[in-house]
């Protein structure tokens, strides 16, 4: 099954931030996901290179928009290998063929009468790259950006948004335009209920660094449809349209679920299938910005922690669609007790003792103990799957990481060091079914940990295939005779 998932492209005025990774590792997480269920899954990313905001900070540097777009846009780039996202296309809005698609679309809408000339006055906030209205500011000021917005007053084209208030609030309640969570859904359903939905200015004409409208060389595109169409572009490249999910932040949720479905509505396009918006990132309690000078820096994660710590730390310390809170002394906290304690010490004891009580040879015994409760391995796999259908990722790791404590606690129950002496044949099926239940969470966190999967399959002599999830989920797969490697601790606890 084709399954096309997109992250936003981000803006290239400033250097990544923890809140442009927590969304594309969502889209990684999905893709193998998607990879090990057998689904054709194309994942798509980029930066969003147009506009005045962009302009203005590299005329501030004193360099070309382009160059100054290239430096940020290779930094997102190599960003996302040091955290091995799989994405199959990297879209920059000064693509070629971006910019040729741009020009088509908007020509598609003037030729179906959905573009006039008009003038815009009102205001815009170049934060936003978006038109105001006096009442959505807090003291004259945009409150995202803590800036008063120009005031603009020049012809622009329109496109007409007016025309598709009643389609767009049948196909958002109907879910053939499925909004996810529901509170967002609500949101945008009451915004569109509550007022006339006004028509939109496509064009600018005092913004040189842009798409030229194909009809008026005077004009750039605005921003926002600039970059909307993107994800049309990547498609039509891999007949992939429509996607299946666009993934982002509630900031903004109204450009793809109210502009980005009317657009391509008025060009006989289908709307995306589903929206699905995360919370926010607080850092230490407290909003992150720039002037508050607590903007965390994926880079500077990677010098403290491995990414598959920091990858499954952000996806297990809150709902994804929730607003939650990142700190340092959380990290921590997580990597000493779930990762090192829990997840890295059963990985460590189990193999130690196949080690020292069995030559390092796992046997794989006749009979079964009737006390080990397989039904909570199958458990955890229906928790898996229905959690990342469902992009609740912190449900799925919750369920992962009971198995985890279920298996520590099977240890010391039936303390293997004692069997040792007294019973082999008890001893041999115990740390059967605790090296089984260590490749099955080999698999189950894959999505999440690849690296660590990967570790442990190999410690477990077994060469883990990202692709196929049959037959992996059932029980008894390793093989008798199968030789394990003990190396060091995964997760070697820190002070
Ligand atoms: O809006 N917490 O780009 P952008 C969680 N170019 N996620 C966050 C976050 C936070 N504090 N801050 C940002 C743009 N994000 C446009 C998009 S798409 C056609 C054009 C993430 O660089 C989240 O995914 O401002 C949010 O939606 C996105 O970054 C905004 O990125």
């Amino acid at each position: 099954m084709k399954y096309f998932i997109t992250t936003p492209i981000y803006y290239v005025n400033d250097a990544p931030h923890i809140g442009h990774l927590y969304t594309t590792l969502a889209g990684d997480i999905l893709v193998r996901y998607h990879k090990l269920i057998g689904d054709d899954v194309y994942l798509l990313t980029g930066t969003d290179e147009h506009g005045a905001k962009i302009a203005e900070v590299a005329e501030k540097k004193g360099i070309e928009p382009k160059e100054f777009a290239d430096q940020i846009s290779a930094q997102f780039k190599s960003l996302w290998a040091k955290y091995d996202v799989k994405f199959d296309r990297f879209i920059r809005t000064t693509d070629a063929d971006h910019e040729i698609t741009v020009a088509e679309f908007l020509t598609k809408l003037k030729e179906k009468d959905f573009i006039y000339k008009g003038e815009y006055k009102g205001l815009y906030c170049r934060g936003c790259e978006s038109y105001k209205k006096q009442s959505e500011l807090v003291d004259g000021k945009c409150p995202d950006h803590n800036r008063v917005p120009e005031e603009l007053s020049e012809p622009a084209y329109f496109f007409k948004l007016s025309q598709f208030k009643s389609q767009l609030i049948e196909l958002i309640k109907c879910n053939a335009l499925l909004i996810q969570p529901e509170i967002r859904k609500n949101e945008v359903l009451s915004f569109l209920q509550g007022q006339e939905l006004e028509d939109v200015a496509i064009s600018r004409q005092n913004v040189a660094w842009g798409i030229p409208l194909p009809w008026d060389n005077k004009h750039t595109i605005y921003v926002w449809v600039d970059a909307l169409i993107n994800y049309y572009t990547a498609a039509k490249e891999k007949n992939l349209w429509p996607a299946d999910l666009h993934l982002m932040a509630k900031d903004i949720l109204r450009f793809h679920c109210v502009i980005w479905p009317a657009m391509l509505i008025a060009i006989g396009e289908k709307p995306p299938k589903s929206v699905f918006v995360h919370g926010y990132f607080t850092i230490d309690g407290q909003k992150m910005s720039k002037s508050l000078g607590n903007v965390v820096d994926p880079d500077k994660l990677l010098e403290q922690y491995p990414r598959d710590v920091i990858r499954v730390f952000l996806f297990k310390a809150f709902p994804f669609g929730s607003d939650g809170d990142f700190s340092f002394d959380l990290l921590k906290e997580f990597y000493n007790g779930q990762l090192a304690n829990e997840l890295g010490n059963l990985v460590q004891r189990v193999l130690t003792m196949v080690k020292n009580y069995q030559n390092g040879v796992i046997t794989k015994p006749k009979d079964i103990d009737p006390t080990f409760e397989i039904d909570k391995v199958s458990e955890t796999w229906s928790l898996w799957k229905s959690s990342l259908d469902n992009l609740q990722f912190e449900l799925g790791l919750k369920a992962i990481w009971a198995l985890i404590k279920y298996a520590n606690q099977y240890i010391d129950d039936n303390k293997p060091w004692g069997l040792a002496k007294s019973d082999s044949e008890k001893l041999a099926i115990v740390l059967y079914n605790l090296t089984e239940v260590i490749r099955h969470l080999s698999i189950l966190l894959l999505p999440y940990m690849p690296d660590t999967a990967s570790e442990i399959s190999n410690r477990l002599g077994i060469k883990l295939q990202e692709d196929l999830l049959v037959d992996k989920q059932n029980w008894g797969v390793l093989k008798d005779g199968t030789k394990i490697e003990l190396s060091e601790a995964l997760f070697p606890r820190r002070g």
